[in-house]
């Protein structure tokens, strides 16, 4: 589903209040994936901890987070901004494209978790196409 331009605002908005967070909000993120979800513990099995609060797991949070900045910049160019990364995790890391949805599901609860004055249902439902749209872009390079 595409973004309409009142989607794209809201996210932009909503963003630039949740970015200064981004760091911590993803390690949880990827945290609770881990927990919740563990069957998508295998992908990072090269990782000596895996439990919510391990150094590696708020590093990698991190970083997810600050792609997910990345691409609500370049919210207007989802596919061709998120072509390289799509790319390593189809080709390289062998990621499943399913754990998009479930990944983007935990950010969801968690964006909520943080600031849940700010997410309101209309947050809510455009930030849901807008990482249906993330995730979407993520699996374009599996072919
Ligand atoms: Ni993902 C590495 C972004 C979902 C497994 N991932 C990255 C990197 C970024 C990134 C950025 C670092 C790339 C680099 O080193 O150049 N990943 C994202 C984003 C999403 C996502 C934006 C979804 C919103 N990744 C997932 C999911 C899984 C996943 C759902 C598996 C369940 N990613 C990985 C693995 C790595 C990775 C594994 C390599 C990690 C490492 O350090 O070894």
């Amino acid at each position: 589903m595409s973004l309409s331009s009142k989607d794209k605002t809201l996210v932009k908005t909503f963003w630039a209040k949740v970015e200064s967070k981004g760091a911590e909000m993803g390690g949880e993120a990827l945290g609770r994936m881990l927990v919740a979800y563990p069957q998508t513990k295998t992908y990072f099995s090269h990782w000596g901890d895996l439990s919510p609060n391990s150094p590696q797991v708020k590093k990698h949070g991190a970083t997810i987070m600050a792609a997910v900045g990345k691409a609500v910049k370049n919210i207007d160019d989802l596919t061709n901004h998120l072509s390289k990364l799509s790319e390593l995790h189809a080709s390289q890391l062998r990621v499943d494209p399913a754990n998009f949805k479930i990944l983007t599901h935990t950010m969801i609860l968690v964006l909520g978790m943080y600031f849940p004055a700010d997410f309101t249902p209309e947050v809510h439902v455009s930030m849901d196409k807008f990482f249906n749209n993330v995730a979407w872009a993520l699996s374009e390079r599996y072919r």
